[in-house]
């Protein structure tokens, strides 16, 4: 008897003590990026994980995993979806082959600058695309910037859209940049930003497009001689939560998270803002030879054929409401 009452007594201080533990341990979840951390993506991750700890009192723990440690967008989406990862950060690379709708962001030649991509992500056709997330899996919490995109090659300096027929390019997995750099006359390579030094490095693309803050962090110019400034896309992220896990949160946790990616945003934005500033000349510096004077038109030109194609796909007001978007 006497061992028996000792026994419960353990028992029911175990008992005790598990949820008294439980709550002094955060809740971890995994934040998955294929950038480097230092980067507008690392800084993202880093503000956003800030936030959710402070706002909700510890109660929550994002840990970041950079540079692909968990694989490419496409698997991070996936994973993301059926809720076996929690949030995942990522361009709208893959993202068109599941939530379609976003297609649209992509298109060539479609925002002026950053204001403008800024403000028609946080207005209302950036907010109602958010939404399409809802019903394939995911919350949506933001739009951010990856950047507006760049070619870059091994072989030959592109001082007009000619220069780059021929060019073996890798392109990101979405369907309306490979239609589009088709009519510059590129062999385009889709592939998982992952794979995307090593072809670099050993010759199996010539080159491959994407952001100063891209090409920077990921040291491409390691592998690339010649950039151009063609600015011929702006590239949006998005940072994606698995709706399993934010509808598993409270109303006032929600606002937190959702807060907490304001903050993410900002810091995204703030080193964009900072890296457009600087990154060429660090890149010249390291040996990249670059042409910055570039005259648009001429790509533009060059994809008229794609344009009138897109019209019939995306609709024209569609694409003229983005243009000509005011906030
Ligand atoms: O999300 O795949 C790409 O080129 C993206 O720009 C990059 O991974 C950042």
């Amino acid at each position: 008897m006497k061992i028996r009452a000792r026994f419960a007594l353990l028992a029911l201080s175990a008992a005790l003590a598990v949820p008294a533990a439980a709550q002094d341990k955060p809740i971890q979840m995994r934040l998955s990026t294929t950038v480097a951390e230092n980067s507008h993506y690392g800084d993202l991750v880093h503000a956003f994980a800030d936030e959710v700890k402070k706002l909700t009192g510890g109660r929550y723990e994002i840990l970041g995993f950079h540079a692909g440690a968990l694989g490419g967008e496409r698997e991070a989406i996936e994973a993301v979806q059926l809720g076996t990862q929690e949030l995942t950060l990522t361009s709208t690379g893959p993202v068109p082959n599941f939530v379609p709708e976003t297609r649209i962001l992509d298109v060539p030649f479609l925002f002026r600058d950053y204001a403008h991509a800024r403000a028609v992500l946080d207005g209302p056709i950036g907010q109602d695309l958010l939404k399409q997330f809802d019903s394939k899996g995911m919350k949506a919490l933001g739009w951010c910037d990856n950047g507006f995109r760049h070619m870059t090659n091994s072989r030959r300096p592109v001082n007009s859209p000619s220069d780059l027929k021929g060019l073996k390019m890798r392109t990101m997995e979405n369907p309306v940049h490979i239609q589009a750099y088709k009519a510059f006359g590129i062999i385009p390579t889709p592939m998982a930003f992952t794979e995307v030094f090593t072809a670099l490095q050993q010759g199996t693309v010539d080159g491959q497009e994407n952001p100063l803050s891209i090409i920077q962090s990921a040291k491409l110019d390691q592998v690339q001689r010649y950039m151009t400034l063609t600015g011929h896309v702006f590239s949006p992220c998005v940072l994606l939560m698995s709706k399993e896990a934010y509808d598993k949160l409270s109303d006032e946790d929600k606002k937190a998270f959702e807060q907490a990616a304001r903050a993410g945003i900002a810091a995204n934005r703030a080193r964009v803002d900072k890296d457009e500033q600087e990154a060429v000349a660090a890149l010249q510096k390291n040996g990249m030879q670059v042409v910055t004077e570039v005259d648009k038109t001429a790509y533009q030109d060059a994809l008229a054929g794609v344009y009138k194609d897109f019209a019939k796909q995306f609709g024209q007001d569609k694409l003229d409401q983005i243009r000509n978007y005011q906030p």
